[in-house]
């Protein structure tokens, strides 16, 4: 048998492609993400033929099981509503499924398995023994009482209970799912199991089994990675002004971590529009408004003063900055944005969300030379901190927040460096997104191969 080539295993590849996209249909965020995905693969599958034999990409595309359910759940006016749960259980060949649960109007089957898929290349990279999976509803909890959000999070436990477990499946927050959502979750678990299981959700609240930093550690291990692309190009965040998106938990602690670093960041956003600050983003005011008030973000420019202005709608890319860290949802980065940025001399775009930047403008950022830090990699601080809060639970241990931080500095520069060097290995120096996804790949695949067929 001739042995693959590059070019043989990209129609193979190529094929395979249209094969998922056929049996998926109606899930162009999961397509988005294969596609990506099998874009690296073929130098890997070229020098790797027992990959190819065993099928492993095939089996790495199609989830492990796939849990779709009903949660019902009552309004403040006694209302009856129906939403529908989903848990994506993907990949368990390095550990028990992790991932986050999402509470967004939008989440459907597509959307969740864009997210677990990426989630199992993303908790191979970190190192820490962790499967892949994720979660969600298309509950929206905006404008939602704290009542009714506790019935809905009762509800959605309820079915979910059955699924989930310490060596099984952890779940944590995602979009709309934080530390209060956490909170009802872990309670209804613990009432319906009658088990103080506290390895089974990660984002717990301190006095309750969770790590110091997890609620940091997405935002500042996105500045952690931004840093080393950074540092790679013999630069560093001192002085940098950065445009971030997003105003929620992972976009609030990317612009706490800059500021620390000696950077600013002038922007933060919401669906509505975004806020530019020229002093830079007040981000105890942020907090403030976001965190205690669950308000919106023109409350922020409202009261922080002449150096604020909310702007409706319209895109925070147009903002000239140094740095971008879109930190909001996926696909609020496209072609004509990017090239934006590269017009305004922006360095690095690092990921803060999960597929923020399409395709194409990945391409035009590497086109102009910008260092750019996929996802997978640039935002595995948040899960890799939940992997050391398992850690902990396991132990019944409690670290120091420097510990962790520590830690989490460690695996980011780790993180960085595997993507860095796998890129150079399979001759595509600079380009993370090769480096991230083979690496990634290389990992699971091995460790398929080893355990069979199954
Ligand atoms: P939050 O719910 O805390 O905040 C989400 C933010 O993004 C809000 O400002 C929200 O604005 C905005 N947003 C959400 N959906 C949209 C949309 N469709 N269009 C425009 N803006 C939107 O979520 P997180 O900060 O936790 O998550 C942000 C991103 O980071 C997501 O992609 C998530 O998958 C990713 N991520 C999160 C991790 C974590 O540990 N939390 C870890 C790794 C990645 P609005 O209130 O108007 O909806
Ligand atoms: O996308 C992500 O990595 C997360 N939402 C965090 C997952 C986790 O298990 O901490």
């Amino acid at each position: 048998m001739t042995p693959p080539t590059t070019s043989s295993s990209k129609d193979k590849l190529a094929a395979l492609r249209t094969e998922i996209e056929h049996r998926n249909p109606a899930q162009p965020e999961f397509h988005q993400a294969v596609h990506e995905v099998l874009e690296s693969l073929a130098p890997v599958l070229a020098v790797r033929d027992d990959y190819a034999q065993a099928s492993l990409v095939e089996r790495l595309c199609e989830p492990e099981r796939q849990i779709i359910f009903r949660v019902p759940w009552q309004d403040d006016r006694g209302r009856v509503h129906v939403n529908r749960g989903f848990r994506v259980e993907f990949n368990s060949a390095l550990g028990p499924y992790k991932g986050g649960l999402r509470f967004h109007s939008s989440v459907n089957l597509g959307i969740v398995k864009f997210l677990g898929f990426e989630q199992v290349f993303k908790n191979a990279l970190t190192g820490l023994g962790i499967g892949g999976g994720k979660g969600g509803s298309d509950f929206d909890p905006h404008g939602r009482s704290d009542s009714e959000v506790m019935r809905f999070c009762q509800s959605f436990m309820t079915e979910l209970h059955r699924h989930i477990g310490a060596h099984t499946d952890v779940p944590a927050g995602d979009i709309g799912v934080g530390g209060r959502e956490i909170g009802y979750l872990f309670g209804q678990y613990r009432r319906i199991t009658n088990r103080w299981e506290s390895g089974v959700l990660t984002g717990k609240g301190l006095s309750w089994g969770g790590s110091a930093i997890r609620p940091e550690a997405t935002g500042y291990g996105n500045v952690y990675f931004a840093a080393e692309m950074l540092r790679r190009r013999g630069e560093d965040l001192q002085g940098q002004t950065a445009v971030v998106s997003g105003s929620g938990n992972v976009a609030i602690y990317t612009i706490e971590k800059l500021k620390a670093l000696g950077a600013n960041a002038l922007t933060c956003s919401d669906s509505g529009g975004y806020v530019i600050d020229d002093k830079g983003i007040d981000v105890e005011l942020l907090k403030q408004v976001k965190e205690v008030e669950r308000a919106r973000i023109s409350e922020y420019a409202e009261r922080r003063g002449a150096s604020a202005r909310y702007i409706s709608g319209g895109s925070v890319w147009d903002v000239p900055a140094d740095i971008a860290l879109p930190s909001a949802t996926q696909n609020e980065l496209g072609a004509e944005a990017a090239a934006t940025l590269v017009r305004n001399g922006v360095k690095a775009v690092s990921e803060g969300a999960n597929m923020p930047t399409t395709m194409e403008a990945v391409d035009v950022l590497h086109e102009a030379g910008v260092a750019f830090g996929p996802g997978k990699a640039a935002n595995a601080g948040g899960v890799a901190v939940s992997a050391l809060e398992m850690q902990q639970n396991a132990a019944r241990d409690t670290w120091t927040p420097a510990r962790v931080e520590d830690e989490l500095l460690r695996i980011m520069q780790d993180i960085h460096h595997t993507c860095y060097e796998t890129a150079e290995r399979y001759d595509a120096p600079g380009n993370y997104v090769t480096g991230a996804n083979i690496a990634g790949f290389e990992r699971v695949a091995d460790a398929m191969l080893a355990q069979g067929v199954i």
